[in-house]
């Protein structure tokens, strides 16, 4: 779906192997080191010159984001985010959509085209599936409206039930 210059779409799929997407967003903990879910995946496929990289630029808050190499992933940059804890991180909106603006700044910064997000804070953090996709939806689209660099930004849903719905809401908005 094309808002403006900018094309959304969603796949199912691995955040990993996003071979023709130039930036990859992770969900990332504070420490911004290995732990489980797409962070665990995304560290395992860089290599151990990731969690050199992100060292000194822990610990991170809530909606942050910061942008370091992609090592041995195919993608030249991984832009990392600390989503909110659902129910603890307050108000977990406003850091949720941070996690979105902010990767998407930083994009820009590094006039980056292409970008791709997993379903943040919706895993370990325990945010509502579909709560946290309305999110992310209207915290793009509001992006796109302005974006220079950003030409493509992808959602990348692990499980078919998830990419269903991405589905569902992009046709809605067509
Ligand atoms: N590719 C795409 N999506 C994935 C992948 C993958 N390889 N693996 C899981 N998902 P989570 P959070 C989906 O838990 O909720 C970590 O341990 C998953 O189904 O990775 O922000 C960190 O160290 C879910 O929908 O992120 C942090 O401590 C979504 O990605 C904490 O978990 C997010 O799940 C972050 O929790």
């Amino acid at each position: 779906m094309k808002f403006g210059e900018v094309k959304i779409e969603a796949i199912q799929g691995d955040i990993t192997k996003q071979d023709d997407i130039e930036a990859i967003v992770n969900a990332a903990n504070a420490q911004l080191q290995m732990g489980g879910g797409v962070a665990g995946a995304i560290h395992t496929a860089a290599g151990r010159e990731l969690s050199e990289e992100t060292k000194p630029l822990a610990p991170i808050r809530p909606g942050q984001a910061v942008i370091t190499n992609g090592y041995n992933l195919p993608n030249k940059y991984i832009i990392h985010t600390l989503g909110p804890v659902y129910g603890f991180n307050q108000p977990e909106e406003k850091f949720l959509a941070d996690c979105y603006k902010n990767s998407l700044v930083l994009a820009e910064d590094h006039h980056i085209e292409s970008i791709a997000f997993p379903a943040i804070s919706t895993g370990a953090f325990g945010y509502p599936f579909e709560q946290a996709m309305e999110i992310a939806f209207s915290t793009v689209h509001d992006f796109a409206k302005n974006a220079k660099s950003v030409k493509l930004i992808r959602f990348v849903l692990f499980s078919e039930k998830d990419f269903e719905q991405y589905k569902n809401k992009l046709n809605s908005l067509g």
